[in-house]
């Protein structure tokens, strides 16, 4: 692997895989799980080593049946094993998350998808008959009945002083003039919606064609202060000991009788009949909250969701308004009594994932003009305009209400059946089917074995702990937590507090309160979870990996952080588990990167550590290799390197990126340098000293700042020179 991949073409394809997601790879729309990486890389890497002639790029089309049993020990939304059951093998796949457990068996196993369908058909209507007045609206052109496709809600605030209730508006528009014909903003003298071709400002208004106040698109509060709209006090919003209260201020509808007539999309000013629904959907919720499926739990503090205490939430239902929790209520009760087990699964996973769309975190966006997913970020980030979705949807129209999950879920499964690669032929895209291969596998309760069927091992328990036959793994392929990066456990308890009410009998792992627990290695504030637990857990759970690997297997993992600091981990648990990192080669990394990621110039490349299991000889053999490299000049040609085949790949390579990339090649040769003294049963802190002082010493002499900048001119040189070689 170490020669046979080839970067810039998987990264080529990684980089097509990140632009359309679910298209690309369907699989990862049975449920969301977070910081997933492309599943291209993943079959790369595996092809590169276990093809045993051919070129990746040959290789990449042509379905593989290898035979042998490849580990994930933090298997996540299943990515790698996902990639390693399609290539022919058996897999062993465990995660400390019951949620991650759940999605990946649910990838797996098998569902009769005419049976899935019919019975989410059945279950829409029969909810749609509960609630369908409530997402209705009086269409302003024709006077007929609409389905609502979203509320806008703002949250309000009492003034401190006369007690008088202030909306929070952070800014007045609603809709951009470019999915829609024009600027839609609200006047906030009258509460019209307005449409103007400029967009107003404060310095150059528009005018309310009913009020004739002017309207701008600056809303009333700014750095979360504002002045009372009745007595002109000034006062901030920070702290709030209850939920805040939400006004609904506008609606964007789809009338099935004149939508065809309009340019643009549909909205309204809430009339008297739209509040009455939503007091009728709070009523209904009270007489029979007793009856439904609806959490109770309260929020546990932590680092992402103490911001959610700030708000002044203390439990999950109340992130959701009230004619949300009564949908939600009724859906999930209906599917409680479905009686096929696959497909009441099947429809707790569409239900679970519908989540992310149906509650009072959800904002709209007003350029793309549709609701957006809570976990856009990685945190709960709490907005002061809110957006709820229609519950079951509309079919065609609109995204993330139910029936769009189950279409997605079918895809999904679909895709399993036949998976397909994405490829651009003369600037189109085109879908290439690889038949023989399959996405699915008997679940075992052990050691897989045998070549009947492909099976699959998958464990809910922290992997430091996992029972592992010695040398039975053909290869580990992971995808580790990043250290800090993503509260894995305090994200999807959003989800978990909804399914364990009812998964919790048949499933051990429904049963806690919480997905968190004191084993999962991330970097954690609130939980007092610093790099130390981090290292000696990785360490843990690579050396018993690593017991289980057949010598000269493949141990590959992919890797990026900002603070070079957290490299250390890496390189302690390398040596630790007596590992021997042979390459370190760079990748595109998190799938939805382009969001929060590209936005702070942080890097969007991973490295991926290629690591194997030698025999003593072999290891002293490597040992007398190192003797001849000198860390400067091997980093830096490397680095030139790395950065070239990005480039070609079609990256615009930052300074972050060699910097990540960088990194990892540190690391790489921190472990080399380290591997003949290095004493497992030391003290941790010992060991991480050692790896700090080996990790500067190497940094010093590659003066790492300065290769960076020579790498980034470099690029920019020949970038100017030859332009990317890759198919736009
Ligand atoms: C596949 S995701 C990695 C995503 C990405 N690399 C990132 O930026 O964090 C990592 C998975 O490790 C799991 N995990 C964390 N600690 C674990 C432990 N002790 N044992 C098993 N799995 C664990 C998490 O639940 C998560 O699903
Ligand atoms: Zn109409
Ligand atoms: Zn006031
Ligand atoms: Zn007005």
């Amino acid at each position: 692997m170490e020669s046979g991949f080839d970067a810039a073409f998987s990264t080529g394809l990684a980089l097509k895989e990140k632009q359309i997601q679910q298209n690309y790879r369907p699989i990862i729309g049975i449920h969301k799980w977070f910081a997933r990486r492309p599943g291209t890389l993943f079959r790369s890497l595996m092809l590169a080593e276990f093809c045993e002639s051919g070129t990746l790029k040959d290789n990449f089309w042509i379905a593989q049946k290898f035979r042998g049993v490849i580990g994930d020990p933090f298997m996540g939304g299943g990515t790698p094993v996902f990639e390693a059951n399609r290539l022919g093998f058996h897999v062993v796949g465990c995660d400390i998350n019951p949620m991650a457990h759940w999605i990946v068996r649910q990838s797996l196993s098998e569902l009769e998808i005419n049976t899935f369908r019919k019975e989410a058909e059945r279950l829409v209507q029969s909810v749609q008959q509960k609630v369908d007045r409530l997402y209705q609206t009086t269409c302003l052109d024709c006077g007929k009945e609409a389905e609502v496709k979203y509320f806008m809600w703002v949250k309000t605030a009492p003034c401190p002083k006369c007690h008088g209730i202030n909306d929070l508006f952070p800014g007045y528009l609603l809709a951009e003039a470019v999915r829609h014909p024009k600027n839609l903003l609200l006047c906030s003298g009258c509460g019209t919606l307005n449409e103007f071709s400029e967009l107003p400002t404060r310095k150059s208004p528009a005018i309310c064609k009913s009020c004739e106040q002017p309207v701008h698109i600056e809303g009333n509060v700014s750095k979360k202060k504002l002045d009372c709209c009745h007595c002109g006090h000034g006062f901030s919003i920070s702290q709030f000991k209850k939920p805040p209260a939400h006004r609904m201020w506008a609606i964007e509808y789809h009338c099935e009788a004149c939508y065809h007539t309009k340019a643009g999309r549909q909205f309204k000013a809430p009339d008297a009949n739209d509040l009455k629904k939503f007091h009728l959907a709070k009523k209904k919720l009270a007489s029979l909250s007793d009856s439904l499926p609806i959490p109770e739990d309260p929020i546990p503090a932590g680092d992402e969701s103490d911001r959610l205490h700030r708000w002044g939430y203390s439990k999950y239902r109340e992130l959701f308004n009230e004619r949300q929790l009564l949908g939600l209520g009724f859906l999930l009760k209906g599917i409680v009594a479905i009686s096929d087990i696959p497909v009441r699964e099947a429809l707790l996973t569409v239900f679970s994932d519908t989540l992310r769309y149906q509650n009072m975190l959800c904002r709209y966006d007003t350029y793309a003009l549709k609701c957006q997913d809570i976990f856009s970020i990685h945190g709960f980030p709490v907005g002061l305009i809110q957006c709820e979705n229609n519950l079951l949807g509309i079919e065609k129209v609109g995204s993330g209400a139910f029936v769009h999950f189950v279409e997605k879920y079918i895809r999904a499964k679909q895709y399993c059946l036949a998976p397909f690669e994405t490829r651009q032929k003369g600037g189109k895209k085109e879908t290439v089917p690889i038949p023989g291969e399959t996405i699915k596998a008997t679940l075992v309760s052990g050691q897989p074995s045998g070549f009947k069927t492909k099976q699959a091992f998958l464990i809910n328990q922290p992997s430091q702990a996992v029972p592992l036959t010695k040398d039975s793994l053909d290869g580990v392929f992971t995808d580790p937590p990043y250290y800090d990066n993503v509260q894995y456990a305090e994200l999807i308890d959003f989800c978990f507090v909804w399914l364990r009410q009812v998964l919790g009998e048949k499933f051990p792992g429904f049963r806690a309160p919480s997905t968190r627990s004191a084993e999962e290695l991330t970097g954690n504030e609130t939980e007092k979870r610093g790099l130390e637990h981090f290292t000696n857990g990785l360490s843990e759970v690579f050396t018993h990996f690593a017991q289980a690997l057949k010598v000269g297997g493949p141990f590959v993992f992919t890797y990026h952080h900002n603070d070079p600091t957290a490299y250390l981990p890496l390189v302690v648990a390398i040596l630790d588990a007596q590992l021997i990192c042979t390459a370190t080669l760079p990748a595109a990394g998190e799938m939805s990167a382009s969001l929060h990621i590209a936005k702070t110039g942080s890097s969007i490349l991973d490295s991926v550590f290629v690591c194997r299991k030698m025999t003593r000889n072999q290891q002293k053999n490597e040992q007398l290799e190192l003797l001849t490299v000198q860390p400067q000049v091997e980093c830096f040609k490397i680095l030139k390197d790395d950065g070239l085949m990005m480039q070609q790949a079609g990256v615009r390579v930052s300074k972050g990126d060699l910097r990540c990339l960088m990194a990892g090649h540190v690391a790489r040769l921190a472990t080399r340098i380290l591997q003949s003294k290095w004493d497992r049963f030391l003290p941790l802190k010992v060991k991480m000293d050692m790896a700090t002082e080996c990790i500067k010493k190497i940094s010093d002499q590659v003066e790492i700042e300065f290769a960076v900048t020579e790498v980034s001119d470099f690029l920019a040189v020949s970038k100017r020179n030859e332009p990317s070689l890759v198919e736009k």
